[in-house]
């Protein structure tokens, strides 16, 4: 398989991370990148370069003030004598106006669904060189290739139209599903196999009925981004019908996750989809340090051969998964068992 990647993700490496009360390293560190690049090499999967970012797509899924937000950002937080890392502290939650401040602070509250991702200096060049991947992948499977892989670092699913968080700042997948359908696909699918729910592709996509979203996911109950991500999520307006939620309790092992994902794959099938858009995290994995499925690494080839069932072009995008040495067997996994099946 094609795959895509840059070494511009290393411009984005916040040293903390707010978790349990403390800083710590952030779990979504530049070494990721590393052990999916070396078993994608180990495998033969071909390198191929990657192309330009095209902020058309990028304008089609992210509000203006947000692209502005996210370029000028950390020159207007050093301009205003913060000395860190820019991390989130205030946020217009309930009972409080949805509305701009001018305030780089209050800015950066209002433009974030958590605290737990810091931006740095280069955090913007990444964040665009890691939505490249996406494009250049989608443009590789748009152009023939049956699936190519992006190796997007930051991710992208928890990005929303306006908000960052959960470690992304653009939406990697819902631009490539964007593209298929300026590329005159009808209808296109994503598929959010990441242990966390992709509140920021539903969310893009919730009121479109040209786009399906489909994540299997840790209960919102128990499980970050905590408020979204519930099976009666099912659409609104032209998009009613067009997301499916298959929320998972703690300790769920291959059997009932893999049942999910026929079911998301027969929901794919039914809405007519001729594009697939998969959101590759690899959090559900049974060491993953912060989610809490039971995947074993075998696994994740299985549930590769059942993507390749669906039968569609399909561009995978890199999102979580955090067991560090494991995460380039598990991601390259899913690759592997879609080329078996497909060939
Ligand atoms: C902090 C919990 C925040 C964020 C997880 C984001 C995963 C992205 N203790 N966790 S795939
Ligand atoms: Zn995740």
């Amino acid at each position: 398989m094609l795959f895509f990647h840059d070494d511009r993700h290393r411009l984005h490496f916040p040293q903390a991370e707010l978790d349990g009360g403390q800083f710590v390293t952030p779990y979504e560190r530049p070494s990721r990148v590393e052990y999916v690049l070396r078993r994608l090499q180990e495998t033969g999967m071909r390198a191929a370069a990657p192309g330009a970012l095209d902020m058309g797509p990028v304008r089609a899924v992210h509000a203006p003030d947000y692209l502005e937000f996210l370029e000028t950002c950390w020159a207007d937080w050093v301009a205003s004598g913060a000395r860190g890392e820019i991390i989130a502290t205030s946020f217009p939650v309930r009972r409080m106006r949805q509305k701009p401040p001018r305030n780089i602070d209050g800015k950066v509250g209002y433009y974030s669904l958590a605290a737990e991702t810091a931006i740095t200096a280069g955090t913007w060049e990444a964040a665009q060189a890691s939505c490249a991947l996406a494009q250049s992948a989608q443009r590789a499977v748009a152009a023939g290739e049956r699936a190519a892989f992006a190796l997007c670092r930051p991710p992208g699913h928890h990005a929303a139209s306006d908000l960052f968080g959960g470690y992304c700042f653009l939406n990697n997948a819902a631009v490539a599903a964007q593209m298929f359908r300026d590329d005159g696909a009808g209808r296109v699918a994503v598929l959010d196999i990441d242990f966390h729910h992709g509140n920021g592709t539903q969310d893009i996509f919730h009121r479109r009925g040209d786009v399906f979203f489909a994540s299997i996911h840790g209960a919102p109950e128990d499980a970050f981004p905590y408020f979204l991500g519930y099976a009666d999520e099912t659409g609104e307006g032209a998009g009613a019908g067009a997301n499916l939620n298959l929320p998972l309790p703690p300790g769920t092992p291959f059997g009932p996750w893999a049942e999910a994902l026929d079911a998301a794959l027969a929901a794919i099938r039914d809405f007519g989809a001729e594009a697939l858009v998969v959101s590759l995290g690899t959090d559900a994995f049974k060491d993953d340090p912060i989610s809490f499925f039971k995947l074993e690494s075998a696994d994740f080839a299985e549930a590769g051969r059942r993507i390749a069932g669906a039968g569609l072009p399909t561009v995978f995008v890199m999102e979580g998964g955090y067991a560090i040495e494991a995460v380039g067997i598990n991601a390259v996994n899913v690759l592997q068992g879609f080329e078996e099946a497909a060939a």
